[in-house]
């Protein structure tokens, strides 16, 4: 855990939110549910990916989702189309979801279904490269996602991230043709920050690379990740 404390409280904010985020993830464990908490600048493509990935899992896994947005349910409206329950939670001025958030989610999710029903919950993070990255929300697995349009040096300038990573999507693939992107170094620079993440170049646009993403998908929910699919590290 990182420590970062607040000065005025004199309180560790990120250990006790490491401590709801433990307990979010034994409700999860108790019910069979996998978590994955999915984390980008804002507009990098998380609600794009999602929306491909309940287009193509669902009912073969019974998905929900948290969508943590600050002000709107824009989202999950754009989500609830795929027939899966969409928790919409609002953060207000905070740039990324906590613990506390996600167990009221948690809390909403049970009142509203049988949880034990889930196999998968999807959470959308606030979209900010920095912060939701210092707060846990009880999550089996983070996904990163990086646009080719943000620059390869990104993994450089925000390590925390990718340091964090277990899984980088390489979004907006199809925009390559029309970019000065460089896939070589930007993986380069993601495995000096972090030699373990399977990388998963894709387009939520053409589908390319996101059978890669739906087998990871699948293999995190059988608890093993086949990095055969994804680029090497
Ligand atoms: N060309 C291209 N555009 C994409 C792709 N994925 C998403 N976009 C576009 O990028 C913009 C942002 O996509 P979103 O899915 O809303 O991004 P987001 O990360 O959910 O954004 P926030 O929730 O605001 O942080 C939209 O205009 C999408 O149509 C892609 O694979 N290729
Ligand atoms: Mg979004």
């Amino acid at each position: 855990m990182h420590q970062t404390f607040d000065a005025a409280l004199g309180i560790n904010l990120l250990h006790v939110n490491q401590d709801g985020a433990d307990q979010n993830r034994t409700q999860f464990d108790q019910w069979g549910i996998r978590c994955l908490n999915l984390m980008s600048s804002p507009g990098a493509g998380k609600t794009a990916l999602l929306e491909q990935t309940l287009a193509a899992l669902t009912p073969e896994i019974k998905i929900a989702v948290i969508e943590g947005d600050m002000t709107t349910e824009l989202d999950a409206d754009r989500l609830r189309r795929y027939g899966v329950p969409v928790i919409a939670i609002n953060t207000g001025r905070s740039c990324h979801l906590d613990s506390k958030m996600v167990a009221g989610g948690i809390h909403r999710l049970a009142h509203e279904h049988n949880p034990a029903e889930f196999d998968l919950v999807l959470v959308e993070n606030v979209g900010n490269l920095v912060c939701p990255a210092e707060f846990e929300v009880g999550e089996h697995a983070k996904v990163a996602l990086l646009s080719i349009t943000e620059g390869e040096d990104k993994p450089l300038k925000y390590p925390l991230m990718f340091q964090e990573a277990d899984c980088l999507l390489i979004t907006k693939m199809d925009l390559a043709p029309h970019l000065d992107f460089d896939l070589e170094q930007l993986v380069a620079n993601v495995r000096q920050m972090n030699p373990r993440a399977d990388i998963l170049p894709v387009s939520a646009k053409t589908g390319a690379g996101l059978e890669h993403w739906f087998g990871w998908v699948r293999s995190h929910l059988h608890q093993s990740v086949n990095s055969a699919l994804a680029i090497a590290p």
